[in-house]
């Protein structure tokens, strides 16, 4: 494949100031008119041709400064635009193409999504509209006219501001928009359909009045209100945390059924997965409310990171998308709870970027080549980025941080940056070098720090020995990490001195080194990296004793959750390797951690609900089999990580009872999606998925009833998930009511295809094989992929690895299928092959023979094709 290396960037030779598009939509034939006002790039090659970049265009006309162009001084194919002696003053290029939007099922471009009409230009989506200079740096301030039938198309929206609009004749109408803001062609969006629409009027801290709306499908604008909420928190958020403000008279959010990922922070004009935009107490669960609220904000903090300041070119995405993850983050943790908030992100850290890390797919945060870009929008750019930008705020502390944040917005505003600039401002607030510290971005896997411990009575001393290592940077100069930490006694924190910790970090930026704390009177137990400061692992041999004293005693809540699962996943882990038969005891190590974890329910539950279900939560089956790491047999770990939870299940017993009797609304009270309803509803899930775990028939019949009083989707949803465990009649029929009752709910249907495709049992492939052929399953649409195909991939081990194969198989049909409409979703649900080298050989020789035999089949796209070449590798 050609690879695109960031080695070989420089800028580009022209550069266009103005766009002025002319848009005519049309199911089957949208003609586009681009007026470019071009001028050579100071910066560029003087007598360079203009070359512009297409993909499945056709061009219908083209002139230079108002003249037709002779056919001899260009050329024109699907993919690109060539001029071969441009003027070498600023001069005027008008393109005119045609493109078929009914007919653009890759969802990048202009397409229709329900008869709406939307567009996707991120990474390089713009180019599927019409010719142009197709690269983040170069920006331009655009004006759109977007013409439509009236009557197909009621609502037209473009970025920035609206400053006309009528009647165009023929029952067709018109709406012009103007962004007033430079911004590259991937930022680019409009829309034109039948919506409905809520909105609400918001005036920034600069007394700047703005408009918020959220467009729906008809009918549907009863929930679209906690996204318009969310939009304005995040707004205020902003302006308090970071000091930013909106800069548009409107701020439009539009929902569409068929998107390729969450949503698009186009300036002005966000384009949405309808998942993340439309919620009611019947049809969405507490997650997705909290999802909705995070990608809200998410899109919206672009504005500043992001749009005002953008990218200079693709290897620089995690500046834009692992600083907005953190702020994301960083909103949502002081919406809900923050301690809870940030066990959910590192949860999804270890789930999504640490195997990607150790496997084939590994590659730096920022990285030094690609053959795909849109296979780049990764665990690793998003969510360890995101650990970057935390691990420096932890370095130069909050205010430093605040300033840094600051220098970088007022220096780039309007610019193209990289990661440098970005660092930049840091260095120039704080004064430090913090090139060590950008080895971050440079180095791909996980980081593994070793540490060991030794109290000397006598001297009252307690001294920790750290060693870092990275497989495949043996060489190579250590990284910086920051540690925080703290020492735990029988009776809690000891407050002991160290010269090496400042507020409670220590920076380890050596191979080794070690601290020693004075005037310790005990034999401390370490909590190391509290609030997980830094993207590594930590090995420690400690008890489980130790660790339980943590989950008792620890100030730092992330420890305390820390500390029973590193207990879960020793004793899962262990069973695992032994591959022993469920025994009738517990033995003694399982039974004194469900005594820890029955003192901590009694001490806490009813005070920390959330923060109590999470402790409850075992490590996924995918956890405990990164942390084995090779020869993984997905079927020993679902038996020894099942038997653990009916051993936690019976060791809590009436317990369980209580709680979910304790955490069950009084009829009558009124749904709230805040976190602490959702809390209660957490930990009233758990007991009931641990009574089920002890007791088939009783937790049965709990949660069937469960299922049939549900007043929220939360409680109703959990309860089915519970049954959908227990094979028999009862979990059909339960299976089928909901299908029933939902029949008209792709969302919620959603759900239930999920739901079904993590059955961990041998008839789940052929209950997916059929799911896929159900009314409501479509094969178009990446929701309804990603709920059947995706969960089945992704969330069910045991049978996607199947011992036999089948399951590599239905995948790498499917996949096939999808590649001949989207290779962008297809592409992402082949990544779900990415850890078959960390199965036992059995699996692995099946993941072979399957990907060999899809390789061979050959017609791949290029999305598919780079992900299978590096799978393979
Ligand atoms: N920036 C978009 C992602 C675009 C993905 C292109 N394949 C959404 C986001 O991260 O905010
Ligand atoms: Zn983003």
């Amino acid at each position: 494949p050609t690879l695109i290396r960031l080695e070989d960037y420089r800028p580009s030779d022209h550069l266009i100031d103005t766009v002025e598009l002319d848009v005519r939509l049309h199911p089957r034939e949208t003609r586009i008119v681009a007026t470019l006002a071009l001028r050579p790039n100071p910066d560029g090659r003087s007598d360079a041709p203009l070359l512009l970049d297409g993909d499945d265009l056709t061009l219908t006309r083209l002139s230079l400064d108002g003249e037709i162009l002779d056919p001899a001084a260009y050329s024109a194919t699907a993919s690109a635009l060539t001029v071969h002696e441009p003027p070498r003053q600023p001069f005027t290029l008008t393109i005119e193409t045609r493109v078929d939007p009914t007919a653009n099922t890759k969802l990048m471009g202009l397409y229709r999504s329900s008869g709406v009409y939307c567009t996707q230009c991120e990474a390089d989506g713009f180019r599927r509209i019409t010719y142009f200079l197709d690269r983040p740096d170069v920006m331009s301030v655009y004006t759109t006219r977007i013409e439509a039938d009236a009557d197909e198309a009621p609502v037209l929206l473009g970025n920035g501001n609206l400053t006309e609009a009528g009647p165009a004749g023929q029952g067709r109408h018109y709406a012009i928009w103007h962004d007033p803001h430079p911004k590259p062609a991937y930022l680019f969006a409009l829309v034109g359909g039948r919506l409905d629409r809520v909105s609400r009027p918001f005036t920034t801290m600069e007394g700047r009045p703005a408009s918020l709306a959220v467009y729906v499908e008809p009918g549907k604008s009863d929930r679209a209100a906690y996204a318009l909420d969310a939009i304005a928190r995040s707004m205020t958020w902003d302006e308090e945390a970071f000091g930013r403000a909106y800069d548009l008279d409107v701020f439009n959010v539009v929902a569409v059924s068929d998107f390729n990922m969450g949503a698009m922070e186009n300036k002005g004009l966000n384009i949405f997965n309808d998942k993340y935009v439309l919620a009611s107490p019947d049809t969405a669960t507490d997650a997705d409310y909290a999802a909705i609220e995070r990608i809200i904000a998410h899109e919206y903090f672009h504005n500043w990171s992001g749009n005002r300041v953008t990218c200079r070119d693709w290897f620089q995405l995690c500046l834009k998308e692992g600083l907005t993850v953190f702020r994301d983050q960083e909103f949502s943790s002081d919406m809900r709870s923050r301690a809870v908030h940030r066990i959910g992100e590192v949860r999804t850290l270890r789930a999504r970027q640490f195997p990607e890390d150790a496997g084939p797919l590994a590659h730096p945060v920022r990285p030094r080549a690609y053959a795909e870009i849109n296979n780049f929008y990764t665990a690793t750019v998003y969510e360890k980025g995101a650990e970057i930008v935390r691990m420096l705020r932890s370095l130069i502390g909050a205010a430093a941080f605040r300033a840094g944040m600051d220098r970088y917005f007022a220096d780039n505003d309007g610019r193209a940056a990289t990661v440098e600039d970005f660092l930049a401002a840091f260095s120039a607030e704080t004064g430090r070098d913090l090139s060590d510290f950008a080895r971050w971005y440079e180095r791909p896997g996980t980081p593994v720090v070793s540490v060991e411990g030794d109290y000397d009575a006598a001297a009252r001393t307690y001294c920790l020995r750290f060693r870092q290592r990275l497989a495949g940077a043996e060489d190579s100069p250590p990284l910086v990490i920051p540690i925080a930490l703290g020492l735990v006694g029988e009776g809690g924190p000891i407050a002991a001195a160290c010269e090496r910790v400042g507020e409670g970090v220590f920076v380890l930026d050596r191979a080794c080194d070690e601290i020693v704390f004075s005037g310790v009177d005990e034999r401390p137990v370490p909590s190391l990296l509290r609030g997980f400061s830094a993207p590594v692992r930590i090995e420690m041999a400690s008890s489980d004793a130790d660790r339980l004293r943590l989950l008792a005693r620890d100030t730092d809540s992330f420890n305390r959750w820390q500390a029973a699962q590193s207990v879960a996943m020793r004793l899962i882990v262990e069973r695992t390797r032994a591959d022993a038969p469920p025994a009738e005891d517990a033995g003694p190590d399982a039974r004194a951690f469900v005594e820890a974890l029955a003192t901590f329910l009694d001490a806490e539950a009813l005070s920390d609900p959330a923060f109590a279900a999470l402790v409850l939560g075992l490590p996924s089956e995918g956890d405990v089999a990164n942390e084995i790491g090779g020869d993984v047999d997905p079927d020993a770990i679902h038996r020894a990580r099942r038997t653990l939870r009916r051993q936690i299940g019976q060791g809590l017993g009436r317990r369980l009872d209580s709680l979910h009797a304790a955490m069950t609304d009084a009829t009558g009270v009124a749904f709230s999606p805040d976190a602490a309803s959702a809390g209660r509803r957490a930990l009233r899930n758990a007991a009931l998925d641990l009574i089920a775990a002890a007791d088939e028939v009783r937790g049965g019949e709990l949660a069937a009833t469960q299922f049939a009083e549900a007043a929220t989707m939360t409680d109703r949803l959990a309860a089915l998930s519970t049954l959908a465990a227990i094979p028999g009649e009862a979990r059909e029929a339960a299976l089928h009511a909901f299908g029933v009752r939902y029949a008209d709910e792709p969302l919620v249907l959603d759900k239930w295809f999920a739901l079904q495709a993590m059955i961990p049992e041998d008839g789940t492939i052929s209950r997916v094989a059929a799911l896929q052929g159900h009314p409501a399953f479509a094969i178009t649409n990446p929701n309804r992929v990603r709920a059947l195909l995706g969960t089945f991939a992704m969330a069910n081990p045991t049978q996607f690895a199947r011992p036999d194969g089948a399951g590599f198989r239905l995948m790498a049909d499917a996949i096939r299928t999808i590649d001949g409409t989207n290779p962008q979703l297809a592409a992402r649900l082949l990544t779900a092959f990415g850890s078959w080298k960390m199965l036992e050989s059995g699996r692995r020789t099946q993941a072979t023979v399957t990907l060999g035999e899809f390789a061979s089949a050959g017609g791949l796209s290029r999305d598919v094709a780079d992900i299978l070449g590096r799978t393979l590798e």
